[in-house]
């Protein structure tokens, strides 16, 4: 108590007592305080409440499909802009299939893609990329498209964002990731990505989602341009739909990588940042279960050592990855499961293997 005293945190600390939930202020402050160590103990606190010692991992795979992409995100590294471009590439549906059907002896329980805005490939292509690997697999579970994808999509085919989303949903669609969510707030996002899917949009096909019986992640890119207000203020309106909806299972903060894109002046956010982004996201976000910290984003250590500060899951085995890597990820690009299990265990938590919707995953 002296110690959150001393670092000013103590009537937070007594709001979270009383289960009344922070607001912007208060949001900034957590940033603003430099005892990052008392911030990750109130976080600790509030992740052990919902799970103890929990920490929640799954058996993927991750998928890009195409980078060629008619954005142009500053902090992109992977995206190409035409079919042709040096080092632009498409996947044949086979090849993309491929992947998974390669792996018939791991026992993947999802398959997360994620694609650059492709101008020119039929409706069918997506289709017919999730019905595919339903006949390979029928119980996997699809995870693909962010909310910006949805939106290119029902303004390249001419639908609705609900029919996209409802005709993907009838292919094998089972949820949405959280990419292309950025930051919320407009000065940031016309800075950084004026060119696609705006935040209302984003927010409104995570709603209609929902509406429609998916789960959904909602991400956070910080390390950039954006103050510890605009990060709270990102929170907030995440927090604010939740309210609505319920639909969001996880949160998840992805540090900036500054390599090979047109913000590579800025300096990658540090450890020290990382760790307190997902803290201060665990104590701003009461009512979305898991906070997840993306090791592939974050580096392994970090994303270890941030399992005492708010963390409760890890993401995936991945496997292959292309979007950090080409931005200068210096992490594997894959990891086993008995891997993310030791690290877990050797942080003095629980490994608990998941399904996308956070079913314990039990083998024979
Ligand atoms: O939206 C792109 C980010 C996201 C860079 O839902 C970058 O479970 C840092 O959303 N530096 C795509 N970040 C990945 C994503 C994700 C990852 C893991 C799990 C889930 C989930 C979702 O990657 C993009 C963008 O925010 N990104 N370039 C970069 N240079």
């Amino acid at each position: 108590m002296s110690r959150l005293s001393t670092a000013g945190l103590l009537d937070i600390a007594e709001k979270l007592d009383r289960n009344v939930r922070l607001d912007l202020s208060e949001g900034i402050r957590l940033f603003e305080a430099p005892d990052l160590l008392a911030v990750g103990w109130l976080a600790n606190r509030e992740r052990e409440k919902r799970h103890g010692g929990r920490t929640f991992y799954n058996y993927n795979i991750r998928l890009e499909a195409t980078n060629v992409c008619v954005a142009s995100c500053l902090f992109c590294s992977f995206a190409r802009l035409k079919p042709g471009d040096p080092g632009a590439y498409t996947m044949s549906l086979d090849e993309a299939w491929d992947k998974l059907r390669r792996r018939s002896h791991q026992p993947i329980t999802e398959v997360h893609v994620v694609n650059g805005l492709h101008p020119d490939l039929p409706f069918d292509y997506y289709v017919e990329l999730l019905r595919g690997f339903k006949r390979i697999r029928p119980g996997i579970h699809l995870k693909c498209f962010t909310a910006v994808e949805i939106a290119f999509f029902a303004d390249l085919y001419g639908m609705s964002d609900e029919q996209i989303l409802r005709e993907l949903m009838a292919a094998g669609l089972d949820s949405l990731p959280g990419g292309g969510a950025e930051i919320f707030a407009e000065r940031v996002r016309k800075k950084i990505c004026d060119d696609k899917c705006g935040t209302e949009r984003y927010l409104d096909i995570h709603r209609a989602a929902h509406r429609l019986g998916m789960r959904t992640n909602v991400t956070m890119l910080y390390g950039h341009i954006e103050t510890a207000e605009e990060r709270v203020d990102h929170m907030l309106r995440a927090r604010a739909l939740q309210d609505d909806t319920g639909g969001f299972q996880a949160f998840i903060p992805l540090a900036f990588h500054p390599d090979n894109n047109q913000m590579r002046k800025l300096p990658a956010p540090t450890a020290a940042d990382t760790l307190r982004v997902h803290a201060v996201a665990r104590l701003m976000l009461d009512n979305i279960p898991h906070v997840k910290a993306f090791w592939i984003a974050t580096g392994v250590e970090v994303a270890q050592t941030a399992l005492w500060f708010g963390v409760d899951d890890l993401d995936g085995t991945v496997q292959e990855e292309k979007i950090y890597h080409m931005a200068g990820a210096q992490t594997p690009e894959a990891m086993t499961t008995s891997e993310i299990e030791r690290l877990i265990t050797a942080a003095g938590r629980e490994p608990v293997e998941r399904d996308t919707l956070y079913r314990v995953v039990a083998h024979a």
